[in-house]
């Protein structure tokens, strides 16, 4: 209840302020710059896809892999940062136009287990062991494209092929029920763990459970916390908020619906998430009206939100709610939750 908690981010969530309907509005920021704002903003794991680390790495030897990446570690040495988790990309190159592991085209599949094994080469040079699988393209546009069946399989042997590469690398897969595709193979917490008691090592295949993926799916993100807490699968976290069913939005922690975000904090302090390591990870992003010399300010707010509802948390009156709960009186627990987060 009383553990203390680490944050991560990943240097996406420093960008330039493009969406698909307009250009940058910021300069990019160079990695190294990025990583020196960690610390200033109370933040010790970097979040990675592979080619964050080590851009254009579908054209380098695995050598030159390895070199790169080992150049990043001693950077992150250099400023005293771990790295928490490696995601391989795979939603940008031509032959994942139809997904990765679940394409129609044998080629575009090697190419994914291929790109994903690299993945784990620059995330075992980095010092971590743990792979984040969000699966974009893994699903379709019109249902009739794949076979469902045939794609739920294909995803356990991607995984299988992951697990038997390094026999220490844990896979947390980040659900998410659309967008790039009309309609994903995994969309939710449930449907990702299932997922990995299909593979041949379950016991190394968790989730990475995002706010605005559960909000998006319609779901509850304390909720979705709760039951992969509840199977021990919950591996890490990306905290941000969503304002309602349409883009994903990685609004800052809390923006939208602070009691939602209270519920979430709740949950993971509750049941000692972070005793094994693990970081709270945010995605989130800056507005796009934001202007440079302040477009990290929502990753210092998400952190300082999670702290104040951390507080808020602990202390709301245990007893308190204990006898609401025995004397099932919702109306006047909900007031006295309510009446806490108002400051009341
Ligand atoms: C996409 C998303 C990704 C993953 C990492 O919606 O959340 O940034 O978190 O690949
Ligand atoms: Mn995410």
């Amino acid at each position: 209840m009383a553990g203390t908690f680490r944050f991560s981010f990943g240097p996406w969530n420093i960008h330039q302020g493009a969406d698909p309907f307009g250009p940058p509005v910021r300069d990019a920021i160079e990695f190294g710059r990025k990583l020196g704002e960690y610390k200033k903003l109370g933040f010790e794991g970097v979040q990675f896809h592979d080619d964050d680390a080590v851009p254009e790495l579908n054209d380098l030897s695995p050598q030159a892999i390895a070199d790169k990446a080992e150049q990043v570690r001693g950077l992150l040495d250099g400023e005293g940062l771990a790295a928490e988790f490696v995601a391989p990309r795979l939603w940008e190159d031509p032959r994942t136009i139809d997904g990765g592991y679940t394409s129609n085209d044998p080629a575009c599949r090697a190419y994914a287990l291929e790109r994903s094994r690299k993945a784990i080469d620059v995330a075992n040079a980095l010092g971590t062991k743990l792979i984040v699988l969000w699966l974009a393209r893994e699903g379709t546009y019109i249902r009739e494209a794949k076979d469902s069946v045939v794609a739920v399989g294909r995803l356990a042997e991607a995984i299988d092929d992951m697990l038997a590469y390094d026999p220490e690398v844990r896979i947390a897969i980040e659900p998410k029920p659309n967008e790039p595709m009309d309609q994903a193979y995994i969309p939710t917490t449930g449907h990702a763990i299932a997922l990995g008691g299909l593979t041949a090592d379950p016991d190394r295949v968790g989730v990475n459970i995002e706010s605005a993926h559960a909000i998006l799916a319609g779901l509850d993100p304390s909720d979705e916390m709760g039951f992969a807490l509840a199977c021990e699968k919950l591996y890490t976290v990306h905290l941000n908020d969503q304002n309602g069913p349409k883009f994903d939005e990685d609004k800052s922690f809390g923006a939208v619906d602070l009691r939602r975000a209270f519920n979430q904090v709740r949950i993971l302090d509750r049941h000692d998430y972070g005793s094994n390591g693990e970081f709270v990870g945010l995605d989130v992003k800056a507005m796009r009206t934001q202007k440079p010399d302040a477009a990290t300010r929502h990753l210092a707010n998400s952190k300082t939100i999670f702290l104040r509802l951390l507080k808020l948390s602990r202390s709301l009156d245990p007893g308190k709610v204990d006898e609401l709960i025995a004397s099932r009186d919702y109306e006047q627990l909900e007031m006295t939750v309510i009446d806490h987060l108002l400051g009341g």
